[in-house]
């Protein structure tokens, strides 16, 4: 495998960033923006491949998850969001009650999930105490569901509201039930581009300070980024470097997952979209410069399901969940798939056509199975008959 990549390096920074990437040593913000805008597509995917089975071999990891979004009613005005009304616009859109919500749930329990993911737009009456007593009311039903729930954009607002810091707010929210952090709200932390695209919510800063203090009671979360916009390349790394620095400091983050900007009905929409191939670098860059961080995801709503495949040869190693149709975010922004919704054997077929092995996880990465056994016959080149791993 060594040769195979060293017939592709072709310049002395492809070389000097492959000796690092071999000896597993960190790549710097310059090697990365070389990823990005001079290298070799190629020579980046074998690299990225690489390493992504140097830390999980062919596993590819997913879940059994729901999402709910409590309302697409929303305070604030980010120009990509195509899923938000106004709240002058609020007949055209949802606003659930915790009975609803309790309601979805129980609809889901005989498809033993493992995961719900509940995240929405920001309003008033979704308060602290209205969500302490949701996380309440679905551990005390389900107590070994994992709630992942709130990003620092809600939390920032509903700890304010409440009078309350960042670490009593976390503390009442653990307590009642809350298990891990979403990685959303985090779209691009340079101030400049953030303030262009999403002005009036919580800024960087309290984005990082908020899963901080979370990692620092000893919770997990994941980490964003909402790429191909008005953003440059540079943004992006800077964006990453400031993820990576947090994580060397806490080690809470589990997953990284790219963000691609979807511009179907939103203020955003004279933007075209980048191509499947920027797609592609952007994850192979991502695993290579977050070093530190374990899974690298790609969310197969967004992508759809052959791009979430091809993701499997360019660094990512998680298809997040079956998510059963539950999410609105981007079927709204013009995503390919309209109701996001696979089973499980779906799931295990995708990834397993895709030449891997395919692993069913909970929310903390504890493994729950292995599909070894091919769901179907056929496959063109599965994951058993590939050579074992073992560069
Ligand atoms: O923060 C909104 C993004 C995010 C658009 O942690 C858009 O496992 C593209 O964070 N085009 C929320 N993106 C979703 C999110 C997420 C999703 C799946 C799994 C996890 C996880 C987290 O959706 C927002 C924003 O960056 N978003 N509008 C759009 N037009
Ligand atoms: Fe509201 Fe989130 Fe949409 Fe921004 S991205 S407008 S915070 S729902």
């Amino acid at each position: 495998m060594h040769d195979a990549i060293d017939q592709l390096v072709r310049t002395d920074q492809d070389a000097a960033i492959w000796q690092k990437v071999k000896e597993g040593r960190r790549i710097g913000d310059d090697e990365a923006l070389y990823l990005y805008d001079q290298a070799d597509l190629g020579f980046t995917a074998a690299l990225a491949n690489w390493l992504r089975e140097q830390k999980h071999q062919h596993r590819t990891y997913f879940n059994r998850n729901i999402h709910i979004e409590p309302t697409n009613v929303c305070i604030y005005t980010c120009k990509f969001c195509s899923y938000s009304r106004l709240i002058k616009q609020r007949s055209e859109g949802w606003e659930y009650t915790k009975e609803q919500m309790l309601e979805i749930l129980s609809g889901q329990k005989q498809k033993e999930i493992t995961e719900v993911h509940i995240v929405g737009g920001v309003l008033p009456q979704y308060d602290l105490s209205f969500y302490a007593d949701l996380f309440r009311e679905i551990k005390s039903l389900y107590p070994a569901l994992h709630i992942k729930s709130l990003t620092p954009v809600e939390m920032h607002y509903i700890f304010k509201k409440a009078k309350k810091s960042v670490e009593e707010g976390l503390m009442i929210l653990k307590e009642a039930g809350l298990d891990s952090l979403p990685g959303g709200g985090a779209e691009i932390f340079d101030e400049e581009i953030r303030q262009q695209i999403c002005a009036d919510k919580c800024g960087t800063e309290d984005w990082l300070k908020i899963h901080k203090a979370w990692h620092q009671l000893g919770g997990r979360s994941n980490a964003t980024i909402l790429y191909g916009h008005i953003e440059s390349y540079a943004h992006r790394v800077d964006h990453m470097r400031r993820l990576r620095d947090l994580q060397d400091q806490t080690g809470g983050f589990q997953t990284f997952i790219p963000l691609k900007f979807r511009n179907k009905d939103n203020e955003m929409s004279h933007i075209p979209e980048v191509t499947t191939l920027e797609d592609m670098k952007n994850y192979a860059v991502s695993r290579l410069y977050l070093d530190n961080f374990d899974h690298i995801k790609s969310y197969w709503p967004m992508l759809g399901r052959e791009m979430a495949q091809l993701s499997l040869s360019f660094g990512v190693d998680d298809l997040d969940g079956t998510i059963d149709d539950t999410t609105k975010i981007y079927s709204m922004a013009g995503s390919e798939e309209q109701n996001p919704a696979m089973t499980t054997e779906e799931l295990v077929l995708l990834i397993q056509r895709a030449g891997r092995l395919p692993v069913e996880r909970d929310t903390l990465y504890r493994i729950l199975k292995e599909y070894t056994e091919p769901l179907v016959a056929g496959p063109s080149r599965p994951y058993y008959a590939l050579p074992v791993v073992n560069h």
